[in-house]
């Protein structure tokens, strides 16, 4: 394909997004696309892709969407300086929206459709699949996943560094808690942190989206410039964790949203705090690394917010109805609809 063309596709396909209903299989079509049309324009290096997937979090939790509750400068930065895909829709609930993610499939076709896969199942994402990291490398990425997996981990080959990831901390199940980083699921309890392979007990009680921002920032500083760089960072906020304290913040930040009426939603807006600091973070390394322009960086959630006391969160999705991870065709459209946006560095410079 020539470099007009491929410009062309590209461009017509973010238009697309912006203008009619789109979903993350979308998205991963969109992300090889802009990766080959850079490929095929030649003079250009590959752009880096940095994908941020928050996790349950709310359409009425953002600043951008109204939210005159958590605010969120970072997160709305993003939105107001790159592309919001108004009609952008996810599927109700994780391991199907990351499958889609992932394949660029719809759920049904991969058998990803039906709920979360729990820890404990003897099943995963099909070892059929070629995943978006697979097809990155082959570009001549290099590929890292910060955060959550839930795509299966009964055997080896189902994990990350077996789907076509260089690297990988973070965690395989559903939920942790945020500090002591166990998971409590489906009559099951145990540590569930991981460096590659490796426990990570080192970093019992760290705050994990503190862990996930370091580690990003880490991958961004010591990324070797000739690659490109595919970075996926997947929250655990705002999940809930653990029923022992199912929303973690740190203290000093819940206490900034006392006046807040419900203490679980003092919590959430902690976790959506601190999920907001990452962000403005990973952005400010890829701006004093000198990556920026050269970057696609996309902010997605897997799914809208757990509200209504669902895993005695705190989410809102106001005004929309309905909540995660329920699917009900009167509730269809609000359940699943959420928001993404893109900061497309990389398309404009290729334009020039
Ligand atoms: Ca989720």
């Amino acid at each position: 394909m020539s470099p007009n063309l491929t410009l062309f596709y590209s461009s017509l396909m973010i238009r697309n997004q912006h203008s009619f209903s789109g979903r993350s299989e979308r998205m991963t079509r969109l992300l090889l696309t802009l990766s080959l049309a850079s490929l095929c324009w030649g003079e250009v290096t590959k752009p880096n892709i940095i994908l941020i997937i928050a996790d349950d979090l709310g359409w009425n939790d953002v600043g951008f969407h109204g939210s005159n509750q958590i605010p969120t400068p970072n997160i709305d930065a993003l939105a107001w300086s790159g592309l919001v895909l108004q009609n952008y829709y996810v599927t109700p609930i994780c391991t199907p929206s990351r499958s889609a993610l992932m394949t660029g499939k719809y759920p049904i076709h991969t058998g990803m459709q039906h709920s979360v896969l729990y820890g404990n199942e003897p099943r995963g994402l099909p070892l059929s699949e070629k995943l978006l990291p697979q097809y990155l490398k082959e570009l001549g990425y290099s590929t890292h996943l910060v955060g959550k997996w839930h795509l299966g981990s009964f055997k080896k080959d189902y994990l990350p560094l077996h789907r076509g990831f260089d690297t990988h901390l973070g965690f395989w199940t559903g939920r942790i808690d945020l500090y002591d980083h166990t998971s409590f699921e489906a009559g099951s309890w145990g540590f569930d942190f991981r460096r590659g392979f490796q426990v990570a007990h080192d970093l019992f009680g760290a705050y994990a989206t503190d862990v996930y921002t370091d580690e990003a920032v880490k991958l961004i500083r010591g990324h070797n410039s000739s690659d490109g760089l595919f970075l996926v960072v997947a929250h655990s906020a705002v999940h809930s964790g653990n029923p022992y304290e199912f929303l973690r913040a740190p203290d000093d930040l819940v206490a900034n949203f006392s006046h807040l009426p419900d203490r679980q939603r003092q919590k959430y807006a902690a976790m959506v705090t601190k999920l907001d600091e990452s962000v403005g973070k990973v952005m400010e390394t890829l701006q004093n690394e000198g990556m920026l322009e050269n970057s696609i960086v996309l902010f997605t959630t897997d799914n809208g917010g757990a509200a209504a006391g669902f895993n005695n969160n705190a989410g809102s999705n106001y005004p929309l109805k309905g909540e995660a991870p329920s699917v009900i065709s009167l509730r269809f459209e609000s359940i699943i609809r959420f928001y993404a946006m893109i900061e497309a560095n990389a398309y404009f410079v290729m334009k020039k």
